[in-house]
C-alpha cells in the first residue's frame, strides 16, 4: 500500500509523479524506438521531447488539479458540490489549487508579477550588455536567449495572466455572481502557467542553449534550433490551453451569471472589456498553438510544414502566427482599457462619456483585429498586393481606438480629478498609449515600416505599448484594487515615487530608441557600431533606474499588505458592486445577491444607484429615466 502522502493530493504526491512522468517519457520512446526497429538505447532529445509534455501534466496530475475530474469519470462517489475548499486559511493555502476566484486571483497575480521580476532581470542583463559596443559580459548565443526567453515570458506569462488573474478577482465580484461559473477549470487554468513558465526559464540548462529564435519562433530558424527551442514550443502550448480555458470560463461567467438587473448596458466597462478579451482570446488562440505543434511535429517526427526542402512553405508560418499576434496585442490592451475607464470614472466623478461608443468599440477591435496581421510582413516577401489592403486595415484600427482615447479625455473634463496613484498610472497610460500608438500607425505605412523594419524604432514601438501601455494599466489596476484584495491601504507617497520614477526613467529608456532605430541600429544584436555608444550608455543607465523603481512598488505592496492601515470598503467611494462588499471580501462574495437598477457610473447624479445589496426595502430603486440609464451620450 502506498503511503499516506502519496496518495493524498499535494506536494509530495506531485514531485513523486513528475519522476513518473519522466520514467514514463523514457519507456514511451524505448517502446517507441524499439518497434521502429530504431537503436532503442537512450535517445537523450528524444527522451526530453516526450518528458517536455509528460512531466508537466503528470505533476498538475499529482497536485491533484484533476482529482475531481477523475473521480467523477471513474463512477466513484464524488465529493458533493460545497464548496468547502473556497478561501485561503493561511498563505499556505496559495500553494494549492483553489477553487475561490479570489484566491486564484491573488495567485495569478502574485505569479506573474513573479515572472515580471525574472524577465526584468533579463533586460538588465541585455542592457549590462549594451552599455558600450564590443562584447562585455555574455556571448551572443546567450544573448539571443536572454531577448527571446525575456519577450516569451513577460508577454505569455505577465501581461496575459495578470490581467486574466485581475478580472478573476474582481469580475465575479462586479457582476454580483458568488464565483467563476467553472471554478475547478478555472484552478487547473492558473496551475498551467507555473508550469510554462518554469519550462521557458528551465530552457536556459537545455543542451545547446536556451530557445533564441525570439518569442516569434520564426520558422525555419525555430525548425532546426537546438532542442531549448522546444522548451517554447511546449511551454506556450501550456500558456495557450490556460488562456483559453479561462477565457471559455470568462465568456460563460458574463453572460450567465450577472446578478438580477445587470444588463449587458449596466455592465461596468471592465466587464465588456474581459469579454471582448475572451472572444478574441477563444478565436486567435488556437492559431498560435496549432503553429507551434507544426513546428513540434516537423522537429520531432520530420513533417515538412515549414522545411521548403520538402514541399513546405516558411511564409505560412508568419501567416498562422501573426493571425495570432495580432488580435494577441489587444489580448494585452483591452482588459487595461477596462482598469482605465474604471479608475478614470471614478478619480473624475464623472458618468464614462459615451459608455455605449465605449463597448461598441471595444467589439469593433475584436473583429478589426483580425484584419491586419500581415502588417507584420510587410518586408518579409510575401504577395505585395496584400500590402496595401492590410495598410488600410492598420489606419482603420486606429479608429475605435481613437474613440476610446477621446472618451476618457472627455471624461476627464470638468472633472473633479484626484490625483492618487492610480489615477497617475491611469493619465501616464493615456499619454504614453498615445505615443505608442502614433508610431504603430507609423509602422502600418510601407515606406516607413520598410526603413525601419528589424531597428531599435521597433522595439521603442514595443515598448511604449506594452510598458507604457499594458503595464502602467496594471499598476494602475494593482493600486486601486488592493485596498479590496488585500483588506489594507498602500502607502501614497511610495506610490507616487514610484509612478514618476517609472514614468521619467521609462521615458529615459525607450524614447532614445525611436532615434537610433532611425538612424539604422539594427534590433536584437549583442553589438553594435560605434556611432550608437553615446545613446546606448544613456539608454542602459536610465533602464537600470527603471529597473530600481520596481522594487518600490514591490516594497510598497509587501510592506503595506501585511501592516497597512485597513481598509473601509469602500475608500474610493465607487458606485460599482465590488466595493458595496467588506475588504477583503467575504467568502462567498455577497450574503445575498444583488439587484442591479441602474448604471455603473453614474458619478455626480444625484440619487444614483447602481446596485441594491441588502434589503429591497432599505434603498428605493431610482425611477426609471433618471439614473437607471447607463450614462447621458
Ligand atoms: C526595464 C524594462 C525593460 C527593458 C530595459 C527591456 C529591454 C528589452 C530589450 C533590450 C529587448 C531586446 C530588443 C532586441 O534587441 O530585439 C527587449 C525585447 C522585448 N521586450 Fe523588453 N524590456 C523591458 C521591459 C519589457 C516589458 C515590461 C515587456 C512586456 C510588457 C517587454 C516586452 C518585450 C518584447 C515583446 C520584446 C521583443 C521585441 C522583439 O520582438 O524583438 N519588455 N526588451
Ligand atoms: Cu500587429
Amino acid at each position: 500500500m502506498l503511503p499516506d502522502s502519496l496518495r493524498h493530493a499535494g506536494w509530495t504526491r506531485a514531485t513523486f509523479f513528475t519522476g513518473l512522468g519522466i520514467a514514463f517519457a523514457y519507456a514511451l520512446s524505448l517502446g517507441a524506438r524499439a518497434g521502429l526497429g530504431y537503436d532503442p538505447v537512450l535517445d537523450g532529445e528524444a527522451v526530453l521531447q516526450v518528458a517536455l509534455i509528460a512531466a508537466p501534466l503528470f505533476f498538475l496530475v499529482g497536485l491533484g488539479c484533476f482529482d475531481y475530474w477523475f473521480y467523477w469519470a471513474s463512477g466513484r462517489p464524488a465529493r458533493p458540490e460545497d464548496h468547502s475548499g473556497h478561501g485561503a486559511t493561511s498563505w499556505k493555502s496559495y500553494f494549492y489549487p483553489n477553487t475561490d476566484h479570489k484566491v486564484i486571483g491573488i495567485q495569478y497575480v502574485v505569479t506573474s508579477f513573479f515572472f515580471l521580476l525574472v524577465g526584468g532581470l533579463m533586460a538588465m542583463l541585455m542592457r549590462a550588455e549594451l552599455a558600450q559596443p564590443g562584447r562585455q559580459f555574455v556571448d551572443p548565443g546567450t544573448f539571443n536567449g536572454l531577448f527571446s526567453v525575456h519577450a516569451s515570458i513577460l508577454i505569455f506569462l505577465f501581461i496575459i495572466p495578470v490581467f486574466a488573474g485581475l478580472a478573476n478577482y474582481v469580475l465575479p465580484l462586479m457582476i454580483g455572481a458568488p464565483d467563476m461559473a467553472f471554478p475547478r477549470l478555472n484552478a487547473l487554468s492558473f496551475w498551467l502557467l507555473p508550469v510554462a513558465g518554469v519550462l521557458m526559464m528551465a530552457s536556459f540548462f537545455a543542451p545547446g542553449g536556451s530557445f533564441a529564435s525570439g518569442w516569434t519562433a520564426y520558422a525555419p530558424l525555430s525548425n532546426s534550433a537546438p532542442i531549448g527551442q522546444v522548451f517554447f514550443t511546449i511551454g506556450v502550448q501550456f500558456a495557450g490551453a490556460s488562456s483559453i480555458a479561462t477565457a471559455l470560463n470568462f465568456l460563460v461567467t458574463i453572460i450567465t451569471m450577472r446578478a438580477p438587473g445587470m444588463s449587458f448596458f449596466r455592465m461596468p466597462l471592465l466587464v465588456w472589456a474581459n469579454f471582448s478579451t475572451s472572444l478574441l482570446v477563444v478565436i486567435a488562440t488556437p492559431f498560435i498553438a496549432a503553429s507551434q505543434f507544426f513546428v513540434l511535429l516537423d522537429r520531432a517526427l520530420g513533417f515538412n510544414f515549414f522545411n521548403a526542402a520538402g514541399g513546405g512553405d516558411v511564409l505560412m508560418y508568419q501567416h498562422v502566427f501573426w493571425f495570432y499576434s495580432h488580435p494577441a496585442v489587444y489580448i494585452m490592451m483591452l482588459p487595461g482599457f477596462g482598469i482605465i475607464s474604471e479608475i478614470l470614472a471614478v478619480k473624475s466623478r464623472k458618468p464614462i462619456f459615451g459608455y455605449r461608443m465605449m463597448a461598441f468599440s471595444l467589439l469593433a477591435i475584436v473583429v478589426l483585429g483580425f484584419t491586419v496581421w500581415a502588417h507584420h510582413m510587410f518586408v518579409s516577401g510575401m504577395q505585395s498586393w496584400i500590402r496595401v489592403p492590410m495598410m488600410i486595415t492598420t489606419a482603420i484600427i486606429a479608429v475605435p481606438t481613437g474613440i476610446k482615447i477621446f472618451s476618457w479625455l472627455a471624461t476627464m473634463w470638468r472633472g473633479v480629478l484626484k490625483l492618487d496613484t492610480p489615477m497617475l498610472f491611469a493619465l501616464g497610460f493615456l499619454t504614453m498609449f498615445t505615443l505608442g500608438g502614433i508610431s504603430g500607425v507609423m509602422l502600418a505605412m510601407i515606406p516607413l515600416t520598410i526603413h525601419v523594419s528589424d531597428t531599435y524604432f521597433i522595439v521603442a514601438h514595443i515598448h511604449y505599448v506594452l510598458f507604457g501601455g499594458s503595464l502602467f494599466t496594471i499598476y494602475a489596476g494593482v493600486y486601486y484594487w488592493f485596498p479590496k484584495m488585500t483588506g489594507r491601504m498602500f502607502d501614497e507617497r511610495l506610490g507616487k515615487l514610484h509612478f514618476w520614477s517609472t514614468f521619467v526613467f521609462f521615458n529615459a529608456t525607450f524614447a532614445p530608441m525611436h532615434l537610433i532605430g532611425v538612424d539604422g541600429m539594427p534590433r536584437r544584436v549583442a553589438d553594435y557600431a560605434e556611432k550608437y555608444a553615446g545613446w546606448n550608455l544613456a539608454i542602459s543607465l536610465a533602464s537600470f533606474a527603471l529597473g530600481l523603481s520596481t522594487l518600490i512598488f514591490v516594497y510598497n505592496m509587501v510592506v503595506s499588505w501585511r501592516g497597512g492601515p485597513r481598509a473601509v470598503s469602500n475608500p474610493w467611494r465607487a458606485l460599482t458592486l465590488e466595493w458595496q462588499v467588506t475588504s477583503p471580501p467575504p467568502v462567498f462574495n455577497f450574503d445575498r445577491i444583488p439587484t442591479v437598477v441602474g448604471g455603473p457610473y453614474e458619478y455626480g447624479i444625484p440619487g444614483a444607484v447602481h446596485g441594491i445589496l441588502h434589503d429591497g426595502a432599505e434603498v428605493a430603486p431610482t425611477p426609471a429615466g433618471t439614473a437607471a440609464q447607463p450614462s447621458k451620450e
